[in-house]
């Protein structure tokens, strides 16, 4: 018996079918893509969490980290160069054969943002929605312990952190905001579920500290960027992860466990800090 139809009402209403991957250690059954767990056999869901935090505070280099500490734990990268290399239009050039252009639209939303800062939203929140719809490899689904899918930022990010701000920058207008929020709400609704995360890592550091460390990775497209521009995004995470006053317009986000982690410490090169990182991650992930 290696495969069996998931065919269920979901929360929404609607019938499930899908494929159901075995989980012989726990006797259980798994949608691979709802990743809900079989009524019958009890839940042996993968739980979802994020890493959050402001530009340059580490997210990569700790979601790297947690990728090599356990075999149970997956990580997703956020899509920086999907951003950056968008190979577009097959326009005809004067000899008639197909033009291929490729552009860089997270250059485009930095140097002239209130021309491109809708589009960029658009397009990253699309590639999130992507890669947090994606199932979890199948060394998770068959895992003993306590398998993790881990996000480098989500779709609430994009939303209450990046697109909140550009509005409040004036670099998305108050028609476009009210689009961007339309839809979103409207897909992450219509996704339920298969979107929501369990969790969330914020690495937290001074905007100063994340200032040091945008500088000394030297990102081309991020040349311009101000002391100024960090300090909004930080008030952003603040709001909406310590003080929780950001308003959200979803339910399950408002409840979420939040990890909280000094990363204004040397963690990359610090085999110590490194390890009370990943014993503080091992106990959250643990708890959820
Ligand atoms: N970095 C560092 N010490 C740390 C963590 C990160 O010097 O403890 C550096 C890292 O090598 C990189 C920069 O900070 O040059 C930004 O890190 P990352 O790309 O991971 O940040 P993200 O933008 O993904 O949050
Ligand atoms: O984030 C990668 C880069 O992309 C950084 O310059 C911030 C930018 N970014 C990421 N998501 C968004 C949204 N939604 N709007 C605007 N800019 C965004 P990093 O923190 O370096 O991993
Ligand atoms: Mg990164």
């Amino acid at each position: 018996l290696l495969s069996r139809v998931c065919n269920f009402k979901t929360e929404t209403g609607l019938i499930h079918v899908g494929s159901m991957a075995v989980n012989p250690g726990r006797l259980s059954l798994t949608c691979r893509r709802c990743l809900s767990g079989s009524a019958v056999d009890g839940p042996a869901r993968v739980k979802r969490v994020s890493i959050e935090g402001n530009i340059a505070v580490g997210k990569s280099t700790f979601a790297r980290l947690l990728q090599s500490a356990c075999p149970d734990w997956e990580v997703m990268a956020e899509p920086v160069s999907k951003w950056q290399n968008i190979e577009s239009g097959t326009k005809k050039g004067k000899d008639d054969a197909p033009q291929t252009t490729v552009s860089n639209l997270l250059q485009m939303m930095y140097q002239d943002p209130k021309r491109w800062s809708y589009t960029f939203q658009t397009y990253s929140c699309m590639s999130r929605l992507r890669t947090q719809l994606q199932p979890p490899p199948a060394r998770l689904l068959s895992s003993e312990g306590t398998p993790v899918q881990v996000y480098e930022r989500s779709v609430y990010s994009d939303r209450y952190i990046f697109a909140l701000n550009m509005f409040e920058l004036d670099c998305i207008n108050p028609t476009e905001w009210t689009v961007y929020q339309d839809w979103h709400s409207l897909l992450v609704e219509q996704f339920g579920h298969q979107v929501e995360l369990e969790g969330i890592i914020y690495l937290r550091a001074p905007p100063e500290k994340c200032m040091e460390r945008l500088v000394h990775r030297g990102r081309s497209e991020e040349e311009g960027v101000k002391l100024d521009y960090l300090e909004k995004l930080h008030v952003q995470h603040e709001k909406w992860l310590v003080e929780k006053s950001t308003e959200l317009h979803f339910e399950k986000l408002k409840q979420i466990p939040v990890l909280q982690l000094d990363a204004s410490v040397e963690f990359q090169s610090d085999p110590d800090v490194r390890e009370q990182f990943i014993t503080k991650v091992t106990n959250f992930f643990s708890a959820l």
